[in-house]
């Protein structure tokens, strides 16, 4: 199949409210593969290249404060379609507006304390896993049990 990855970061609300576990849960049951995964607080520069397509919008400076406020739990997720599965699971950026069963949906309800990032294209996630990962922090393997989860 083609090698598919997202970049996916549960933000700090998620991480002080110890949704970590749950959160990779969802993706690891789905079927998807992990391949990088680390904790880490992060620099304002990170965080501003992370976020640079909103740098004009008015809510930037509080999402760049918001995200370096504490902890993130970085993660490459791979597998079929994983780029657009994921915000699937995630939901929609408001959590209010998200459907129930969603990890916004069923653990936020405000717009900047949405819990998780996820990247919305197949470019976006080689540009942020490029922007938060060595090459050698990524683990290159293809789990035994893959048969029962593919044809
Ligand atoms: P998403 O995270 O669903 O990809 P986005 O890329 O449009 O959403 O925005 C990035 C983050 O910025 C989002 O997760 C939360 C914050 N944000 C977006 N719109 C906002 C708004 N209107 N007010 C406050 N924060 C906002
Ligand atoms: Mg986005």
């Amino acid at each position: 199949y083609p090698l598919e990855r997202t970049f996916l970061a549960i933000k700090p609300d998620g991480v002080q409210r110890k949704l970590v576990g749950e959160i990779i849960r969802r993706f690891e049951t789905k079927g998807f593969t992990l391949v990088g995964l680390k904790i880490l607080n992060v620099s304002r520069e990170l965080a501003e290249q992370h976020y640079d397509v909103h740098k004009e919008r008015p809510f930037f400076a509080g999402l760049v404060e918001f995200i370096t406020s504490g902890p993130v739990v970085a993660m490459v997720w791979e597998g079929e379609g994983v780029v657009s599965s994921a915000r699937k699971i995630i939901g929609a950026t408001n959590p209010l507006a998200a459907e129930p069963g969603t990890i916004r949906g069923d653990f936020g309800i405000n717009i900047g304390r949405n819990l998780i990032h996820g990247s919305d294209a197949i470019e976006t996630a080689q540009r942020e896993i490029a922007l938060w990962f060595k090459e050698e922090e990524i683990a290159n393997w293809e789990p035994t049990l893959m048969a029962w989860t593919r044809e």
